[in-house]
């Protein structure tokens, strides 16, 4: 296979400062007339004499050198490269290509999406469009003319600001063709670049920057969904506000341009001055969207915005040093989310992600460092562990640094590094100057993949606390050792009350102690021996372990001002009662009894924070709860936590009633406290649903039909279908009836049916692979519906008799010859096959090494490191 390493990396032999693109778009075909300046790079010592750029799926019309036409002897074209021969030191060169972006199911490079023209060039897209060094260490300066029949493409966008525009005086549709130039005028590497030609509605406003510049705010979609777009413009300006406050960091261009797109591999794409997004990341209006969608909107729309500086301004030296820009990013739009929203909230959201979601992915085949040292695509690295590890790392020293030297880092690093490609090492190099701390052992973070284990053993003694931590972090695929990490440790002692003590003279009463060796003690005069909260606000994304007994569980969960704690706390009480149950054989009912109390003093205190009673009385997923349990077994976790569910449902019958009815609102509001509130309602809901309350049938088809937004529809719909109750199929018939033609909502409504627990939801899923609204080309689609039963369903996915197995494997196949990139990471949701169930792995086993032979590079990457 073909290996980047890196090891090997050099920087480009060939610089382009500048490149003028002519796109025209034809009926059926586009020609890209591209014209490079190209320098020989002077970093180079060994003085490369030939150029060689990158391309695929581009039929090469003409090649000149200087005006002058090259002929065929002078350059080669093979394997997705262009060479051409004994170049000058300074030179143009221009090159006219052929593509098909009618035919390109792959979403990379210049693909249609209903309708219109767009682009998504991270990571090696460009080279789909024209011949270029496609690496995103060779930085230019683009100008950009988009050419289009003037009626079916009245807009034509592209980065930075529109410098030109006129009619042609060909024309070939009613109204005739026309053209825009777009100049932008920041040094970019070609995956930030992007185009746009559609008809699209508009929604505008302004934007002034702190030094008084106004900036032209346009978010296009399509006509029908231009009631959609203000949310997605307040949550901007909001960012652009909070940017400008939080990190110095002022928009630069004239214009900043959003362009919803239906067909999209992933959630948005931060092209400078022109982010497209997928609509399920920037439509928002109560009657389609959930309010989680609305978080996710505003989050998104923070991320893509704020990579203008993290991410464009500074980039990226080579794709290793992904997480440099993303990373970083996701910190700031948690931070963001954070101080937008309730910030415990999100905190705990944040966490219970990484933990369910990025530690798996760190402790299984596909494990690797948030800067990896090798990839063959590096698609298949735009993972949990690169966002949302890296973000953890990012958090980590701010940390260690404190809000005021971490800024003054980023402050340095912003300023050294503008229009610059770099790495992460140029970071933390940034954090070390500023604060003089010595930061060597904390960068193994980016180097050493694995989730470390830190132990917590403690003592009292003669009115001595005494905590030893010791950190072990266990092999990962090629990664047999590990060196210790620097871990920060923010904790706090609670008195037998859940006060937190003193634990120095000067009255403090949270500390972090920072855990550098394989094993140290850290000591605490005190008058009582403690409960210690530990790892507050997540202080490092390690996993804890300490002998936790079941009083000082319910004292932090009852007492602990440390939102994280509280939830941990509930969390591992969910663990050991689910365990107890899986394990021991021991009843759901008699487990919900030992932990009544505990429940009922978060429900007592539910109207205080709704949205964290919620967090605090969810229990954890099945695919969390079987991570834990070895080997998998799916349909045993599946009755365990069903059983534990409908126990909790049935005991706190009358609380769940009570919440179900004192928190419905009069009307729709969309502010914190609103959503919170339906939160904890839908939560209520749910478990009456799971325990087949009486009436609750009729309840929730009332909800259903008078919902006042989607999270209220969709939330009763699910409850519903879930559970199989009366009216179920009914319900789903009208939902599907009154949303159709809105075709996010219609995700939701696959979703579903999907994410019904039991083997029998394997059949409906292939069912609904034949229904009219089920397209294989449109990634939403499919994450909504196949992606739903492999990555949400366990007890579905794993049915028994195979039957999952091998509709994953068929969807792997056709999925992979449209869109490779998405067929690869579908197939990430085979990571736990060797932690399976024997017959299960056989059986997963034996669906995938079918699928193997013939695969893309990018599934087989992923297959290979699966297989083993
Ligand atoms: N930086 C963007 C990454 C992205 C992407 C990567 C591969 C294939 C398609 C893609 N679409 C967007 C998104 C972000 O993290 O902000
Ligand atoms: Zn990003």
């Amino acid at each position: 296979a073909n290996v980047t390493r890196l090891a090997d990396y050099l920087p480009p032999a060939y610089l382009v400062p500048r490149t003028h693109l002519d796109v025209d778009i034809r009926d059926g075909h586009t020609l890209v007339t591209a014209t490079l300046t190209l320098e020989r790079n002077p970093a180079r010592d060994d003085r490369p004499e030939d150029l060689v750029l990158d391309g695929e799926h581009l039929e090469l019309l003409s090649l000149s050198l200087d005006g002058a036409a090259l002929p065929a002897s002078r350059y080669r074209e093979a394997d997705g490269r262009l060479t051409v021969f004994s170049v000058p030191e300074r030179f143009q060169l221009t090159s006219v290509v052929r593509i098909e972006p009618e035919k390109n199911t792959a979403l990379e490079g210049l693909y249609r999406s209903n309708g219109m023209y767009c682009t998504q060039c991270e990571a090696e897209g460009f080279r789909r469009i024209t011949w270029f060094p496609d690496r995103p260490d060779v930085l230019s300066r683009f100008t950009t003319t988009v050419r289009a029949d003037r009626e079916h493409y009245p807009l034509l966008l592209s980065n930075g600001n529109p410098v030109a525009s006129g009619e042609e005086s060909e024309g070939d549709g009613q109204g005739g063709r026309h053209w825009v130039t777009w100049e932008d005028p920041f040094p970019k590497p070609c995956y930030l670049f992007a185009l746009v030609a559609g008809d699209l509605a508009c929604l505008k406003d302004t934007f002034t920057t702190a030094s008084g510049r106004q900036v032209a705010l346009h978010l296009y979609a399509e006509h029908r969904d231009l009631d959609k777009l203000d949310h997605a413009m307040v949550s901007l300006k909001k960012a652009m506000a909070w940017d400008e406050r939080v990190y110095g960091r002022e928009y630069d261009l004239d214009i900043f341009q959003i362009v919803a797109v239906s067909h999209f591999n992933m959630g948005a794409m931060e092209n400078k001055g022109l982010n497209i997004f997928n609509t399920a990341c920037v439509l928002a209006h109560p009657a389609t969207t959930t309010d989680a969608a609305f978080e996710r909107v505003e989050s998104v729309v923070a991320h893509e915005y704020f990579h203008n500086w993290s991410g464009n301004r500074v980039t990226c030296r080579d794709w290793f040093q992904l997480s440099l820009k993303e990373g970083f990013t996701v910190f700031r739009d948690q931070e963001f989310s954070s101080d937008m929203n309730s910030r415990a909230v999100v905190r705990v959201e944040n966490v219970n992600f990484l933990v369910n979601h990025q530690f798996p992915e760190d402790q299984g085949p596909l494990a690797h460092p948030v800067r990896p040292a090798q990839y063959q695509k590096i698609d298949n690295f735009y993972t949990l562990t690169v966002y949302e590890k890296g973000a953890e790392v990012v958090r980590m020293q701010h940390e260690l640094l404190g809000a005021e030297d971490f800024r003054r880092a980023t402050d340095l690093y912003f300023e050294r590094f503008d229009g610059q490609a770099v790495t992460c090492d140029d970071f933390v190099t940034c954090m070390e100057e500023v604060s003089g701390r010595d930061l060597s052992g904390f960068k193994r973070w980016y180097s050493q993949a694995g989730t470390p284990i830190v132990r917590a053993e403690d003592t009292y003694v003669d009115g001595l606390y005494s905590l030893t931590l010791s950190q072990h972090t266990p092999a990962t695929p090629g990664q047999a050792d590990k060196q210790p990490l620097m871990i920060p440790v923010k904790l706090a002692l609670l008195d037998p009350r859940g006060k937190p003590l003193a634990l120095n003279d000067q009255g403090d009463t949270e500390t972090v102690v920072i855990l550098e060796r394989a094993t140290q003690t850290f000591s605490f005069p005190l008058p009582v021996k403690p409960t210690p909260s530990l790892l507050r606000g997540f202080s490092a994304p390690v996993i804890l372990r300490y002998d936790f007994d079941e009083t000082q569980l319910q004292t932090l969960l009852a007492h602990d001002s440390d939102g994280f704690c509280r939830w941990d706390a509930a969390q591992r009480l969910y663990f050991s009662a689910l365990a107890r149950i899986i394990e021991q054989g021991e009843s759901a009912e008699q487990q919900l009894e030992r932990l009544r109390p505990a429940l009922e003093g978060v429900i007592r205190r539910a109207a205080e924070d709704p949205a964290q009673a919620a967090l605090l009385l969810t229990l954890p997923t099945e695919t969390a709860i079987g991570d834990r349990h070895a080997p998998l077994d799916p349909a045993r976790v599946h009755r365990a936590a069903h059983a534990f569910k409908v126990a909790l449902g049935r005991a706190l019958d009358e609380d769940w009633r009570r919440l179900a009815e004192s928190l419905r609102e009069p009307e729709y509001r969309a502010d914190g406290d609103a959503m919170g509130k339906r939160r904890l309602r839908m939560l209520a809901l749910s478990y009456l649903g799971l325990a087949k309350a009486d009436g609750i049938a009729d309840d929730l088809q009332r909800t259903f039909r008078d919902a006042s937004c989607m999270t209220e529809e969709i939330g009763a719909l699910g409850i519903l279908v879930s559970n199989g109750l009366d009216g179920a199929e009914t319900a789903l018939e009208q939902f599907a009836e009154r949303w159709r033609d809105e075709a996010l909502v219609m995700d939701q409504w696959f979703a579903v049916q999907a994410a019904v627990p039991g083997p029998a939801t394997v059949a409906r899923v292939k069912a609904l692979m034949s229904h009219p609204d089920f397209e294989w080309t449109l990634p939403n689609r499919v994450r909504a519906l196949i992606g739903t039963l492999v990555n949400g369903n366990p007890s579905a996915f794993h049915a028994e008799d195979g039957s999952g197995h091998r509709l994953f494997a068929e969807a792997l196949k056709t999925l992979d010859a449209i869109n490779p990139q998405i067929a690869a990471r579908l197939g990430n949701g085979a990571a736990r096959l060797d932690r399976l169930r024997e017959d299960l792995s056989t059986s997963l086993r034996t669906a995938l090494s079918e699928v193997r032979e013939g695969a893309s590079a990018n599934l087989a990457e992923v297959l290979d490191r699966i297989l083993g």
